[in-house]
């Protein structure tokens, strides 16, 4: 289940692409003849009420975790609890996953199940099936409540090969809900081998980059597209980082003739022209890098591990080439101060991507600025889960105050995206319309958590 936010935290964070990772799970859990059901109450609108309704018969109730979805899921966890004290709980998902004990300890919740999902939950539904055991003893990947005491078993290994699970149940998803209708994303692969401080991507799959085959990704494509799908995504953390394997799938799409759009994820030092030609070539419409600071100082400290030349070489070689690019940059790095964070602005407006992106920096659990957040001299303000949505600062640095950083990010949209020249350029590739609305959507946000405060 997807819980949904509660009223009165963010309200809404517009989010509105399908689960994929539960999706997984549910493939994952068919496959051994489980009888499966997802519930996405955020995208669905459902009362607590009507998700009780839906969960009364469950003997296992899954719910996962983001930061901003925390405090809705043990909420949930403890009334799907109340109305059955039989039926097992279990929390999972980035959030989850890194604040396990926590998460127990707070909630009526049974146990956690750290990392990937598939396994492991369908090792619990087997035994729980099989009415030989409800105890999660010796079940690897899992954090239960045993009589007082709370059991932390052994990690459970990765997946080593994800051709061998099925594709996502997009099937038990309600797909109409979810915006655009003919787009949808797909995950290529799981995990990255970069160890940046601000995020939890690596720690959560041990530093581990798996692709999934070429061919493997190509089919599920090919499935979507066949039915009716016009748009995909490549939400994986960074679709080239193989390279022989995008110029296999774009061979791929050529030789099946499979006409699509999509777009996917990168580092500036993943990509050539070669492979920028192929994936034009292939249908590519958008490409997405994590740009984050125009500080070298900065990017050695979060350990991004390229440089702003490289930032700039790469985006002069983009723009040659016909494809939207998104650039994302984050406000309230350790060690920013005021000038940084704008030349950041002016290193977004310099290098001049279809769409800048910026973040307040935000220490998610299991992040190395996380567990070390003193040593890089932020200090966490606000400690709400619900706000940890990268659009309200809940940490200061240690020259720029909360305030500041709030200030700092409305201007950054602002600058970006106010100005002749650019409005020039987006109207020309008639991009225009399609960018009013994520500006539209972080200035309000912006300007809810300034009205917040
Ligand atoms: C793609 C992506 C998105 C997509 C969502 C794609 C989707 N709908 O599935 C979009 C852009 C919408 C998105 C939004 C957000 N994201 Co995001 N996202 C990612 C990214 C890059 C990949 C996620 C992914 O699909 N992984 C592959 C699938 C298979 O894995 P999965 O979804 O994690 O699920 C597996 C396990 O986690 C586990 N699992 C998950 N749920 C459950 C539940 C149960 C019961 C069980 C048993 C297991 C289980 O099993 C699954 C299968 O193995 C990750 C980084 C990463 N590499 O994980 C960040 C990441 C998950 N996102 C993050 C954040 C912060 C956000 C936002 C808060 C940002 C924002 N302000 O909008 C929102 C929150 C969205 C929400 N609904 O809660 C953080 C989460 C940190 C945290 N503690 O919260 C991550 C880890 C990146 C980071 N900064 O470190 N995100
Ligand atoms: S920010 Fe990107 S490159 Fe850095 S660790 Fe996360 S996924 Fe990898």
């Amino acid at each position: 289940m997807h819980p949904p936010l509660r009223t009165g935290d963010v309200k809404k964070l517009d989010i509105c692409t399908p689960p994929i990772g539960l999706a997984y799970i549910g493939a994952y859990l068919r496959q051994y003849g489980h009888r499966v059901r997802i519930i996405d109450a955020e995208v669905e609108k459902l009362s607590i009420k009507q998700i009780a309704e839906r969960v009364k018969n469950a003997c296992l109730v899954g719910i996962t975790t983001t930061a901003p979805i925390y405090n809705s899921a043990l909420e949930l966890a403890n009334i799907v609890k109340r109305l059955n004290s039989k039926t097992k709980v279990v929390l999972g998902g980035p959030q989850a996953t890194f604040l396990d004990n926590e998460s127990l300890e707070r909630s009526a919740a049974d146990a956690v199940i750290r990392g990937e999902g598939e396994l492991t939950m369908q090792e619990i539904a087997s035994s729980l099936e099989s009415g030989t055991s409800s105890s999660m003893d010796g079940i690897e990947g899992v954090t239960y409540k045993d009589a007082d005491s709370i059991v932390t078993n052994p990690d459970r290994k990765l997946i080593s090969n994800l051709d061998d699970i099925p594709f996502p149940a997009r099937d038990l998803l309600p797909m109409e809900r979810y915006t655009p209708p003919d787009s949808t994303g797909v995950i290529s692969s799981r995990g990255c081998p970069f160890r940046c401080i601000f995020c939890a991507s690596s720690k959560l799959y041990n530093k581990k980059f798996r692709s999934r085959s070429a061919r493997n990704v190509f089919e599920e494509v090919a499935q979507l597209v066949a039915h009716g799908y016009k748009n995909v995504t490549m939400l994986d953390d960074n679709f080239i980082l193989n390279k022989e394997r995008a110029f296999e799938f774009a061979d791929l799409v050529e030789e099946h003739s499979v006409k699509f759009e999509w777009s996917c994820t990168g580092r500036v030092d993943s990509i050539d022209e070669d492979l920028l030609r192929r994936l034009h070539e292939v249908g590519c419409n958008g490409l997405f890098f994590g740009v984050e600071s125009a500080s070298d100082e900065t990017l050695k400290l979060i350990k991004k591990g390229f440089t702003t030349d490289q930032v700039t070489d790469t985006f002069s070689m983009l723009e040659n080439y016909d494809i939207p690019t998104t650039a994302s940059f984050m406000i309230g790095l350790p060690g920013d101060d005021a000038r940084k964070v704008a030349d950041t602005i002016d290193l977004a407006k310099h290098i001049s991507p279809d769409f800048a992106m910026f973040s307040v920096t935000t220490p998610y659990p299991g992040t190395e600025l996380y567990e070390n957040i003193d040593r890089y001299d932020l200090e966490i303000t606000l400690n709400d889960w619900a706000q940890f949505t990268l659009t309200k600062p809940v940490v200061r640095t240690s020259a720029l105050s909360t305030a500041d950083l709030r200030r700092w990010f409305l201007k950054a949209y602002f600058r970006f995206y106010v100005r002749p020249s650019y409005v020039r350029q987006a109207f020309a590739k008639g991009q225009l319309g399609f960018v009013l609305s994520p500006v539209k959507h972080a200035i309000t946000n912006a300007i809810r958590g300034t009205v917040a405060r």
